[in-house]
C-alpha cells in the first residue's frame, strides 16, 4: 500500500521539494509518503509447534509486506510485545511476553489447556511507526475440551483468590466512548483493596473480545490513577452484541485476571 503511494505521489513530492505547486491536496497526499510505518505496511508470520512437554512454542515473525523483518520496537507498557491468546470459546486467556530474538521474531512456549482452536492477538510499536495489532487464529494439536458457552453475567461481581471486582459503567452502549469502573474489595473483610501495584505502568490491564473473538477492542487505562479500590478504563464497543472483558492487577507481585461478560446495546 505505502509503496504504490510512494510510487505515484514521488513526483509530486520531487516537485514540492524543487519549489513546485505547493498546494493542500498535494502536501496531504506528500504526507502519506512518510516514512513511519502503519499497521497496513505489517504481517505477522505465526508459527506453532509442540515443544518440550505439553507446551507448544510460538514464534511470531513481525514484517514489512515486502517480506522484509522489522528490526527495530519501542517498549510499550514495559514490554516490547504483548501477546494474548484466548481460546475459541473465550474461556481460556492467557498474556504473556515473547523473547525477541532479533529480526522480527519473538518467541514464548506456552502450555496451553487442549488442542483447537486459538485467537493470538500481538501488540507492538516498530520503532518508526505506529501502535499496531496483529491478530491470528491458530490450531494447536491435542485433543479438544468441550466448548463452554459464553454466558452473559446476570451480576457483575466477582470474586477471584480473594478479591471481589465489581464492574459498573456510565453506559452499554456502542459506539460510544465509556468509561469501565472496577471497584476492587477483599471478599472477606469487606475492605477497600488500596495496595494495587503498578500492572505494566498502569493500574491494570483490560482486554476485551467480541463472543466471537473477531473484534478486539483497544483500552486504555485512565492516567494518574493510584492503587485502588478504583481502577477506570475507557473504550467504545464498536458494535452491539455479547463482549468478555478480562481485567488485570497486581499485587503483592501476583497478577490476578477476573473475567465479565457483558451485553453491549
Ligand atoms: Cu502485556
Amino acid at each position: 500500500m505505502s509503496r504504490i503511494i510512494l510510487v505515484l505521489f514521488l513526483p509530486l513530492l520531487l516537485l514540492s521539494a524543487c519549489g513546485g505547486s505547493n498546494e493542500s491536496w498535494e502536501n496531504e497526499k506528500v504526507a502519506e509518503v512518510g516514512t513511519r510505518i502503519t499497521a497496513d505496511d505489517v504481517k505477522a508470520n505465526w508459527k506453532i509447534e509442540s515443544a518440550l512437554g505439553d507446551e507448544q512454542r510460538i514464534q511470531l515473525k513481525i514484517l514489512k509486506n515486502d517480506g522484509k523483518p522489522i528490526n527495530d520496537f519501542e517498549i510499550t507498557h514495559e514490554k516490547l510485545l504483548h501477546l494474548i491468546i484466548v481460546s475459541k470459546d473465550l474461556a481460556y486467556f492467557n498474556h504473556i511476553h515473547p523473547e525477541y530474538k532479533g529480526n522480527g521474531l519473538f518467541e514464548i512456549t506456552n502450555n496451553f489447556p487442549a488442542g483447537g482452536k486459538y485467537k493470538l492477538i500481538a501488540d507492538f510499536e516498530p520503532s518508526d511507526g505506529d501502535s499496531m495489532t496483529k491478530m491470528a487464529w491458530v490450531d494447536v494439536e491435542g485433543s479438544e475440551k468441550a466448548s463452554v458457552p459464553v454466558v452473559v453475567d446476570d451480576d457483575l461481581v466477582k470474586s477471584v483468590d480473594g478479591n471481589r471486582v465489581v464492574l459498573t459503567m456510565d453506559s452499554a452502549e456502542a459506539n460510544k466512548e465509556l468509561t469501565l469502573k472496577f471497584t476492587i474489595t477483599d471478599e472477606k473483610t469487606n475492605q477497600p483493596i488500596t495496595d494495587l501495584e503498578p500492572y505494566l505502568g498502569a493500574i491494570g490491564h483490560v482486554v476485551v473480545l467480541s463472543e466471537d473473538g473477531e473484534r478486539y477492542l483497544h483500552v486504555h487505562a485512565v492516567e494518574g490513577q493510584g492503587s485502588g479500590p478504583e481502577a477506570l478504563f475507557e473504550t467504545e464497543f464498536p458494535k452491539s452484541g455479547v463482549y468478555k472483558i478480562w481485567l488485570q492487577f497486581q499485587r503483592d507481585n501476583q497478577v490476578f485476571t477476573v473475567p465479565f461478560v457483558i451485553k453491549v446495546d
